[in-house]
């Protein structure tokens, strides 16, 4: 079901750079549509997409930052450490085309050595994005640098204002963590298709490790990944209109090595019911709302994956204390 509070919340949305007001409008249905059948669901979900929004961005940033959250780190450290040898794996005057560049910081690091023809920073959060696009022009004036506002994990549609010449698709944080691993072979294939044969990936993929290291970075002393997980349900209030009560819901945040994740969700304190225009549910005591798995994969498998979908992984940078994989993948024809 349609409703008209959504009309006012499309920020987060594509549509946002001067579409008219009539495909704004789908968009929020779209995405509240999305919203309601995750919600109404047997087992309760909300997409992780929706944890972006201007203070979730920054409450990842934050993360980024705690002693427990390693991944963010691990990565840095293995691209200022091979950084010569990255750059030489993707070669200069590539299109780099950034997927969830946030604040832009990973592609900026490498900007000196990877010297792209073109910079094309794409995230959900619209704002964000443009706002930290906007800086980087100052201190690189001489790359070409567009920001899109778009959701690409249901899609890829790049307009022609971006180049087809060599495009490096750059994939860092192991983002697609949040992937089933079917999900993530559609996407990759998807990234096969969006560029040329003579593209490539440059992504950073997380690997298993021990329990108690992937427990506690998921559920930091600080308690930071508990606010970034609650803000999920101010940002889905501000989508749909609901009215879930923040403080009666827990953050819960643990690896399932079974599954090979790790896992998500919000937990009700105590029974109650949220209502939304047109609707509402009601949660027990207990009952919870899935809203992130972050898969942690071998490193055969994360190769693995990639060929299924179209890539062959030339090189393979890994960290010698904790396991994270930064891999260069070129297209096959
Ligand atoms: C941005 C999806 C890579 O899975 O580690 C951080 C998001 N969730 N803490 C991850 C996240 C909880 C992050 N990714």
């Amino acid at each position: 079901m349609i409703n008209l509070m959504l009309t006012s919340c499309t920020t987060e949305t594509p549509s946002g750079a001067g579409a008219p007001g009539s495909s704004a409008q789908v968009s929020s249905a779209h995405v509240a549509a999305e919203l309601y059948d995750g919600l109404g669901a047997r087992q309760a979900t909300i997409s992780p997409k929706f944890l972006y929004d201007a203070l979730g961005s920054k409450l990842f940033e934050a993360i980024c930052e705690l002693p427990e959250y390693y991944p963010t780190r691990t990565e840095a450290g293995i691209f200022e450490r091979h950084a010569g040898e990255i750059a030489h794996a993707c070669g200069v005057g590539t299109t780099l085309i950034d997927l969830g560049a946030g604040n832009c910081a990973k592609a900026a690091a490498l900007f000196p050595l990877l010297r792209p023809a073109q910079y094309v920073a794409v995230d959900i959060s619209t704002d964000f994005v443009s706002e930290a696009l906007a800086r980087l022009r100052l201190r690189f004036p001489h790359i070409e640098m567009q920001a899109l506002g778009l959701d690409f994990s249901s899609g890829l549609a790049l307009p022609d204002s971006v180049r087809r010449e060599r495009r490096l698709f750059f994939y860092p944080g192991s983002s697609l963590g949040n992937f089933t691993p079917p999900e993530a072979r559609s996407f990759l294939t998807r990234l096969r298709k969006g560029c040329g044969p003579d593209g490539a990936l440059l992504i950073g993929i997380d690997l298993a490790k021990d329990k108690a290291v992937l427990d506690a970075a998921y559920d930091d002393a600080l308690g930071v990944t508990a606010a970034f997980n609650l803000n999920v349900l101010r940002h889905v209030n501000r989508l749909l209109g609901s009215d879930f009560d923040i403080p009666a819901w827990r953050h819960v945040g643990f690896y399932n090595e079974a599954a090979g994740r790790v896992e998500m969700h919000l937990e009700a304190k105590r029974a109650q019911r949220v209502r939304w225009p047109g609707g509402g549910r009601d949660f027990a005591a207990g009952e919870r709302i899935h809203t992130e798995n972050s898969y942690k994969y071998r490193q055969a498998d994360a190769i693995g994956l990639l060929e299924q979908s179209g890539f062959e992984a030339t090189r393979v940078w890994t960290d010698p204390h904790c396991p994270f994989a930064v891999i260069h993948a070129q297209a096959i024809a």
